[in-house]
């Protein structure tokens, strides 16, 4: 159940009102709109529900939205700040694509941290997959370099990167060499795929994520993690309405299967 739900809930003023959409994400353009409606509306609970969702739906006809659809001759590199959710989301996704009977494979480019590689060597062994991995400290782009070879016969490459900051230049320049090293070897991909996966507590600062990121990787999609746990679930509509790169799936929960693809009217059912 997300907070914004408890705008319908009982009788609350204004203030109360405009208090919960602050707290849920909900940047003020977006919440005027709301406001609004509920302020002009004598109408019961359920149908100014229907009300917002027909106003933000009208707000959003333009935009185009990601709709996934699993492909062979993939490779996907996951990026994000450090905890945002890329090596559960690379389990799920794993797990995805052995459902749609694709045979995924991962590369370890997080050298950084030995745990990391650990973890994503868990996951790879629980779903009897191959995994290529970087020595300590090995450049991350070498390991891409030579684990897209070795991986030549998976369907999907999974690429799991070191959690950085968008503001650290090092760092940054460091995926931006990574992601050089997969265009020169592209042409084995029918698709490459730049994603980053963001908290969904982070709220509307994660718009300087995803900007930062963008300025260095060009992103094909987003990842939100972490919404069965959130109160800031209204800052997707900021991230919709802001960048042109689509929210492709959510993680709601830390099991394999809490995974789904976002949907649009589906986001605003569970919204408000
Ligand atoms: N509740 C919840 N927890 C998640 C979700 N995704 C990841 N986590 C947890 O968040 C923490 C960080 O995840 P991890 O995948 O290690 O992040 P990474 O540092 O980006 O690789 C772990 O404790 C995960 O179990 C999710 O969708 N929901
Ligand atoms: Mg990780």
């Amino acid at each position: 159940m997300f907070f914004l739900k408890k705008i319908f809930q009982k009788k609350l003023n204004v203030d109360e009102v405009e208090d919960l959409l602050f707290e849920s994400g909900v940047e003020p353009k977006f919440a005027d709109l709301i406001l609004e409606k509920i302020k002009d509306s004598n109408s019961k609970e359920d149908d100014l529900k229907i009300l917002i969702k027909k106003e933000l739906t009208e707000q959003f006809q333009d935009k185009e939205f990601g709709n996934y659809e699993p492909a062979e001759k993939s490779l996907f590199v996951i990026a994000g700040n450090n905890g945002s959710g890329k090596t559960t989301f690379i389990g799920k996704f794993i797990h995805y694509f052995q459902q749609n009977s694709l045979k995924p494979g991962v590369i370890a480019a997080d050298t950084f941290r030995a745990a990391a590689m650990e973890q994503l060597e868990f996951f790879a062994n629980k779903f009897e997959i191959p995994i290529v991995k970087g020595k300590d400290k090995e450049d991350p782009s070498a390991v891409v370099f030579r684990g897209i070879d070795q991986l030549a016969d998976c369907d999907v490459i999974i690429v799991d990167t070191s959690g950085r900051q968008h503001n650290n230049k090092n760092l940054m320049a460091e995926l931006e060499k990574l992601s050089n090293v997969i265009k020169k070897k592209s042409e084995k991909f029918n698709h490459v795929y730049n994603l980053l996966t963001i908290d969904a507590n982070t709220g509307l600062a994660s718009k300087h994520i995803i900007q930062g990121f963008q300025d260095s990787i060009n992103l094909n999609g987003i990842i939100v993690n972490k919404v069965d746990s959130n109160s800031k679930y209204g800052a997707l509509l900021s991230i919709m309405n802001d960048f042109s790169i689509p929210i492709l799936f959510e993680g709601y929960g830390e099991d394999m299967g809490h995974l789904r693809k976002f949907q649009f009217t589906e986001y605003l059912d569970r919204l408000l």
